[in-house]
């Protein structure tokens, strides 16, 4: 979670003197994607979105390598021409990546089609946000995966729970019919749990049921993550509204900023299972601040890769275009 957490930053902060172009962060959601996909088997599969970079880093990838993906490096995954919207990679289990709002709900569902036709055992991973619920491609691919008892996991990460509809300048997000997001998934007869999204244990619990069930051959179910969308996150392109993040917050009250104090204090999972951990006598002040310090050089050392990678020669532009080639 702290590896997701200082990507993030150090990518907004890079922004300052590099023109990265447009991207989305995961701050704020990865009490989500990662106790929810360490729980998935080498040969299962995820579908990401326009915010994959922690769920990338979730099942392994590396700060390096997704750096230079971002920058449009040939050291990146995907040889720097998917970019920050599109970083697939197989052997992390991500076959692809779609930026389109609802995007990889089929690809997710297809992918299930064929693990049950293959009799695999496998299970497909559908992650998308709230906004995705509106599209048509939810309620095909709903529709199919309940028909069909398909082995796909719909977890659905909801960050709007404050900003509900288009606020004025900020990034759209969701607006449905619907107040609760689970009636969208049982209207198909899919089991459907809401849970908060700040908590690893609640995701775990809801993943490990889900994933039971998509073995057992006994259908998709529907997961809402609920979180607060940090507030970097709310302007069209991210910012790090009150720096970095200081993990003494989490012991130390008083280092919280007045501005956006509730999120801190409430709303981020990060500060939150830190605080867990101390509490529960798992963890010192001391370890995770050394657990930071390594972090935070292996962010480094990422980034550091990622500028100084070559861009890929105008040869291998129209390489890797299509499928046969
Ligand atoms: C089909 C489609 N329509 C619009 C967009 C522009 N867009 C990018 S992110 C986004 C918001 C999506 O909201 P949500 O799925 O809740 O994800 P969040 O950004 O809140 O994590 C929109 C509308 C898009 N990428 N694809
Ligand atoms: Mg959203």
């Amino acid at each position: 979670m702290l590896v997701i957490r200082r990507f993030e930053e150090a990518l907004i902060l890079l922004q300052r003197s590099y023109d990265v172009g447009h991207f989305h962060v995961y701050i704020g959601q990865e009490t989500t994607g990662v106790p929810a996909l360490a729980l998935l088997e080498p040969g299962d599969v995820a579908f990401s979105t326009h915010r994959n970079h922690g769920h990338l880093l979730a099942r392994g990838a590396d700060p390096g390598r997704m750096m230079a993906e971002i920058l449009g490096r040939e050291t990146g995954y995907n040889q720097g021409k998917g970019g920050t919207l599109h970083i697939a990679s197989a052997e992390h289990g991500f076959p692809a990546t779609s930026a389109s709002t609802g995007g990889n709900l089929p690809l997710a569902t297809g992918a299930a089609f064929a693990f049950r036709e293959l009799g695999s055992g496998r299970v497909s991973v559908a992650l998308f946000g709230d906004g995705a619920v509106e599209e048509g491609a939810w309620h095909e691919s709903a529709n199919i995966a309940a028909l069909r008892r398909l082995p796909v996991i719909f977890l659905c990460e909801n960050n709007s729970l404050e900003a509900l509809g288009q606020k004025a300048n900020e990034y759209p997000s969701s607006t449905l019919a619907t107040p609760d997001l689970t009636d969208a998934a049982k209207v198909f007869g899919i089991p459907a749990v809401a849970v908060d999204g700040t908590d690893p244990g609640a995701v775990h619990v809801a993943m490990t049921e889900a994933i039971r069930r998509a073995r057992a051959g006994e259908g998709p179910t529907f997961i809402e993550s609920r979180t607060v969308r940090w507030p970097g996150s709310r302007p069209l392109w991210p910012q790090l509204a009150t720096g970095e993040t200081e993990l003494a917050m989490a012991w130390d009250r008083a280092r919280i900023p007045d501005a956006h104090r509730a999120w801190y204090e409430v709303n981020d999972g990060v500060l939150r299972y830190v605080r867990d951990l101390l509490a529960a006598g798992h963890a010192s002040a001391e370890g995770v601040s050394a657990l930071d310090r390594e972090v935070r050089e292996r962010t480094d050392t990422a980034v550091r890769f990622g500028l100084d990678s070559p861009f890929p020669s105008p040869e291998t532009a129209m390489r890797d275009v299509f499928a046969h080639e």
